[in-house]
């Protein structure tokens, strides 16, 4: 409760200093995972409100994938958004998909690495699509975009989740697939990496949003309870308790990270406010002060 205070205080501050810039992205292409609906599709269709030239939406569902092409060319004019099957699990598909977006666009701007799955019982599926899916994305991203590789160089936004931040008790494995996101964010983010590719890596944490994947039932059969018989009623307790926001609040967080989010930068979305970044804390300020005993260091 009282974090939740804190993290509300904090957004409205930021975005008081910040003020909302209009993020523009004239004669872009992005290419977005998972973009057949929910937050990719949110994200895929804020973009082109903001002036990107073109979308690729990669998603493993064709039907869904196809209506949301049609979706956003009937709402922006036509051309303006393709739509290429692929398991982003299967790393054939998946760079395969990146080969045909280059071919119609002759360019790429920004890839979103959002899609992402909950599955704690098929653990393998979910570190697949979430955690090694996402690191395919960025370094097919980076082989795309590298300014030294040719490319003009870019931005690669990588979906992570509050979760990654607040570890809640009932989803360990989503948990653990969406940390992973941050370590690599934050690691290949930095300068080393940055000044040699010019391809900006940027991360973002949605609190829950008003998504598919958190439909009650659908949600809880996602979890195990193979190791407490509670995690289902934790769930059900956290859904009610954590707030859910809409997605096209998360949209234009995607849009406004991807604009001004610095190299390496990790942002939190939550409570339908505006996203803020996060400072991950020094590990000094992080030790436990009464954590050892006098006595272990005396020989
Ligand atoms: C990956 O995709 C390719 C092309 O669709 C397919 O031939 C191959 O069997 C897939 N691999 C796996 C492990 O599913
Ligand atoms: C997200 O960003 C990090 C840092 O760039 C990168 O290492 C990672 O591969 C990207 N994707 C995932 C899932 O982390
Ligand atoms: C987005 O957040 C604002 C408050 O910041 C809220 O008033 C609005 O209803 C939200 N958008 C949607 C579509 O719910
Ligand atoms: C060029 C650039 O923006 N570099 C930044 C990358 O991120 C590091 C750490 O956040 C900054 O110190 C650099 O200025």
């Amino acid at each position: 409760m009282y974090r939740t205070v804190f993290w509300i205080t904090a957004a409205l501050s930021i975005a008081m200093v910040l003020g909302e810039k209009q993020p523009k992205f004239e004669g872009k292409i992005a290419l977005i995972t998972g973009a057949a609906d929910g937050l990719g599709f949110g994200c895929a269709n804020q973009l082109l409100k903001d002036g990107l030239k073109g979308v690729t939406i990669i998603d493993i569902n064709r039907m869904k994938g196809k209506e949301a092409a049609i979706k956003l060319n009937d709402a922006f004019g036509p051309g303006r958004a393709i739509f290429i099957p692929a398991d982003i699990s299967n790393d054939t598909e998946f760079e395969v998909a990146f080969q045909v977006s280059m071919k119609h666009w002759k360019r790429l701007d920004i890839v979103v690495n959002n899609a992402g799955i909950v599955n704690e019982n098929n653990w393998r599926l979910a570190m697949n699509v979430n955690a090694i899916g996402t690191l395919k994305g960025t370094l097919l991203g980076f082989k795309y975009m590298s300014s030294a590789k040719g490319g003009r160089g870019g931005v690669i936004l990588n979906m992570s989740s509050l979760a990654a931040i607040v570890a809640p008790d009932f989803f360990p494995v989503y948990t653990a697939t969406k940390s992973f996101i941050i370590g690599l964010g934050r690691s290949l983010g930095q300068d080393l990496y940055y000044e040699h590719n010019r391809v900006r890596v940027v991360t973002l944490c949605p609190g829950f949003t008003k998504t598919d994947l958190i439909a009650p039932e659908r949600f809880v059969n996602s979890l195990s309870d193979a190791l407490s018989p509670y995690v289902k009623p934790s769930a059900l307790g956290g859904l009610k308790n954590f707030p859910t926001q809409a997605v096209d609040n998360v949209s234009r967080a995607c849009a406004k990270v991807i604009k001004d989010g610095s190299n390496g930068s990790v942002w939190i979305v939550e409570n339908d406010l505006p996203a803020y970044e996060i400072i991950m804390p020094d590990r000094d300020s992080m030790r436990k002060t009464d954590s050892y005993d006098v006595a272990d260091y005396i020989y």
